[in-house]
């Protein structure tokens, strides 16, 4: 198993999950802090998305997510305002882990995706930054992950 090491600036990294296979199939289970770094408060999941959709397009100001594909694939792009990356993500053991401050954006939804993020606060709209100017001015202000 991997536990991601907390970061302060934007930090993205895989989490291993366990997984039980038997004749009946195959069970992964998530436990907050111990699996992922944060205890869940939220949990919200995408589906019916259109193959040609684009989501995301933001990022958090105090918001730590881990991303799952449980059925189907999606690309994930991620950006720490320094380096940019992505993942696809397509398997259910392993979840994406995306700490604040990174920008993400995702797209090339297969039929029928379902993604499932864990979250580490409820839902406000005053955590976001949709503005990737306000976003890349707040990653470069000296000592800005510093708690
Ligand atoms: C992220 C990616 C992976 C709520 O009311 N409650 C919620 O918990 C969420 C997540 C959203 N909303 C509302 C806010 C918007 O009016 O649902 C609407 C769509 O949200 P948004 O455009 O932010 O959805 P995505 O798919 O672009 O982004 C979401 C998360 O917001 C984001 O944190 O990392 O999924």
């Amino acid at each position: 198993m991997t536990q991601p090491k907390l970061n302060p600036r934007g930090s993205v990294s895989v989490i291993d999950l366990p997984v039980v296979s038997d004749p009946r199939g195959d069970l992964t289970f998530v436990e907050g802090e111990n699996h992922i770094p944060f205890p869940i408060r939220r949990v919200y999941y995408l589906y019916n998305v259109p193959v040609d959709s684009e989501r995301g397009g933001h990022a958090h100001k105090e918001l730590e997510q881990v991303v799952f594909a449980l059925s189907g694939s999606f690309r994930m792009k991620v950006d720490d305002g320094q380096t940019k990356s992505e993942y696809w993500l397509r398997d259910p053991r392993k979840g994406l882990y995306i700490s604040r401050l990174v920008w993400r954006e995702m797209d090339s939804f297969s039929q029928g995706a379902v993604c499932m993020v864990l979250a580490s606060h409820r839902y406000e709209e005053s955590d976001y930054y949709r503005d990737y100017k306000d976003f890349l001015a707040e990653t470069q202000q000296p000592n800005q992950g510093v708690r």
